[in-house]
């Protein structure tokens, strides 16, 4: 059975956006049924460390194994379903390309952006340190933009790689960047209008009415 773990409240900025649903996505495009298991204080807890040693989410569980990092939890459950991972050895390496891209060379800026407008948008750093912050996500998003030309998904197909450049460029929804993007914009359009997320987002947004 695989469990997801995920936290019991966020506050309302941050529902949406937590990386389970990442990982919800990969199980609902995967076909994998899951059960969710809610975590409030314990997040501290030296147990729970022993799980996730940042004490952050998601988790998840697969039998007796236990997984961190939302990229490697998407991969491992690719392994299970050529709908994230193709099968061909080339196909399955620039899937995995893709997923690196996304979790290395493209999320990390658009957090320093998301970060700055959420937790500093009034501090005078924040202010002067904006302009060049939303330059080099341009820059980067430009280059996936340009990757992908006039194609509906990253390599042609829909594959892991999507599902996490599709995560990380929905952490700028707040703004216009990626929307405005003539290819990106509806890039991630289609990612999202797949029914596996739109199941992925209900559970996870359902979620805290659960705790
Ligand atoms: N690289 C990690 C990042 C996990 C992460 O940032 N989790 C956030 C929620 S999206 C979290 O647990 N934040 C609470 C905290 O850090 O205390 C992954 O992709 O799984």
């Amino acid at each position: 059975m695989i469990t997801v773990t995920s936290f019991v409240w966020v506050p309302e900025f941050a529902r949406g956006q937590v990386r389970d649903v990442r990982v919800r996505w990969a199980l609902e495009e995967a076909g994998l049924a899951y059960d969710n298991r809610l975590i409030g204080e314990e997040q501290a807890s030296p147990a729970y460390r022993l799980e996730q040693p940042f004490a952050q989410v998601p988790v998840m569980h697969d039998g007796k194994l236990g997984l961190f990092e939302s990229g490697a939890i998407v991969m491992h459950i690719g392994e299970k379903s050529e709908a994230l991972l193709p099968r061909d050895p080339e196909g399955r390496a620039r899937a995995m390309c893709w997923a690196f891209a996304a979790l290395n060379s493209v999320e990390p800026f658009l957090m320093q952006l998301a970060e700055i407008d959420f937790f500093h948008a009034d501090e005078e750093w924040a202010k002067l340190r904006r302009p060049g912050a939303e330059e080099m996500v341009r820059k980067r998003i430009g280059e996936v933009s340009a990757w992908l030309g006039e194609s509906d998904y990253l390599e042609g197909r829909f594959t892991a790689g999507d599902l996490l450049m599709a995560s990380v460029l929905r952490i700028l929804d707040h703004t216009d960047i990626v929307k405005t993007d003539p290819r990106l914009g509806p890039y991630l359009a289609r990612c999202l209008a797949r029914p596996a997320f739109g199941r992925a987002y209900a559970a996870h947004m359902a979620s805290f009415g659960e705790g």
